[in-house]
């Protein structure tokens, strides 16, 4: 099949599902078609399949807010008809299906009938897209996709609570594409952070009040009062400055390492004992998969699709939201023993492998087929 595949090419999750969801399907002979303001972090080198058609965003004076929407239409059209695309498959519902939609319009009138998938994420859903300002859009966007996605059965639950959906939603979770670096790289990388005897505790985000970082810092004060350790905090964002304040609060500036935006963050987890996301709401949680995919074991809020992922007593705790003592109590528990590390550890891992890409692809692949045949079959009863 020839995929367009749009995203947000930030360091956020959605882009690195898309892209990472692109690269594999280019792997299996795919031909994939990234169409985005800039270079997806995750992208990487040159491979065989992928292409890369970048949206410029025009800057001409009388605009004070840039119509991207309008210009990333325009190259959907485009990169539709010169490569005879198949398949437009769009991550995070704003502004991406209404501009899939607008193209698919344009599309039409020339003759061509392309589907597109619509793939929702969270805060798309969660937190900007039930806002009244997007609601209108979000719900006719969502009901004219040829196919929906939801990365959880909690964010499929919030898309049909909040909007008035008219068709099904497919649940296709995150996953993982495994890969783990040789212990030894491990251990060199994890001596400059962590002295012997002293537990990694890591953290990744995008640092946005609902990833509640500050509660990060918090379990970690409790922690290191019980046990030797170190925090890493990884990811940048409007939060950062209220996290590092805190953390001079508290005098743990020799305890707490920001490394800021990082484009690769298996190394950073590999070399931890422990990850913290204890998030107000998390669509699925993808941070703490991928840190549960190098086998570190996860203490998180019990909200949204994290307990999808995250399993309670055997791969990590969850706990309410805010509940910061709690989360530190079941750290330390995880912590304290090697014997108990190494328990969630390897149950951490064992989970991981269920979100494995090789699982979660042909999904996507099928979703893509039926989504096709369908434009097809629609095509030929209206030209009729
Ligand atoms: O977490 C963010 O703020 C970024 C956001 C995104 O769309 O890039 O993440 C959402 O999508 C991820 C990938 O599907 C999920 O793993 C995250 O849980 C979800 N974030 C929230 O729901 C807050």
């Amino acid at each position: 099949m020839k995929i367009g595949m749009v995203l947000y090419p930030t360091f956020g999750g959605s882009g690195v599902v898309g892209t990472e969801l692109g690269k594999a399907l280019a792997s299996k002979g795919h031909e994939i078609h990234f169409i985005t303001y800039s270079q997806p972090v995750r992208l990487g080198s040159f491979r065989e399949n992928i292409f890369y058609h970048e949206v410029a965003v025009s800057d001409y004076p009388l605009f004070d807010y840039q119509p991207y929407e309008t210009e990333l239409t325009s190259k959907l059209v485009d990169v539709t008809i010169h490569e005879k695309l198949d398949l437009l498959h769009v991550h995070y519902a704003i502004p991406h299906a209404s501009a899939a939609y607008m193209a698919q319009q344009i599309l039409k009138s020339k003759g061509i009938h392309i589907p597109f998938v619509t793939t929702l994420h969270g805060t798309d859903i969660t937190l900007v897209g039930k806002d009244p300002s997007f609601e209108p859009v979000i719900t006719f966007c969502i009901n004219q996709s040829d196919a929906v996605t939801a990365v959880s059965e909690s964010l499929r639950r919030d898309t049909f609570e909040h909007f008035e959906i008219t068709r099904p939603i497919y649940v296709i979770p995150n996953f993982i594409v495994p890969s783990l670096t040789p212990a030894e790289v491990c251990n060199q990388l994890r001596i400059r952070y962590a002295k012997d005897g002293e537990r990694l505790l890591c953290h990744v985000s995008n640092f946005r009040k609902v990833k509640r970082v500050e509660d990060v810092v918090k379990i970690f004060d409790l922690v290191q009062r019980q046990l030797p350790s170190k925090l890493i905090l990884v990811g940048d964002g409007p939060e950062r400055y209220n996290v590092e304040q805190l953390v001079r609060a508290l005098n743990l500036q020799d305890k707490v390492v920001f490394v800021g935006k990082v484009r690769d963050t298996s190394h950073v987890l590999e070399i931890s004992d422990l990850f913290l996301l204890p998030s107000e709401t998390e669509s699925f949680g993808l941070a703490a998969l991928e840190a549960m995919a190098v086998g570190v074991p996860v203490i998180s809020s019990n909200t949204g699709g994290i307990p999808e992922v995250n399993i309670h007593g055997v791969t990590g705790y969850l706990s309410d939201v805010g509940n910061v003592e709690e989360m530190a109590e079941f750290a330390i528990s995880i912590l304290e023993q090697n014997e108990t590390l190494e328990k969630f550890k390897k149950a951490a891992l064992l989970r991981s492998h269920d979100f494995d890409i090789d699982k979660i692809l042909p999904i996507y692949e099928m979703v893509y087929e039926e989504a096709i045949i369908n434009k097809t079959k629609k095509a030929a009863e209206a030209a009729l």
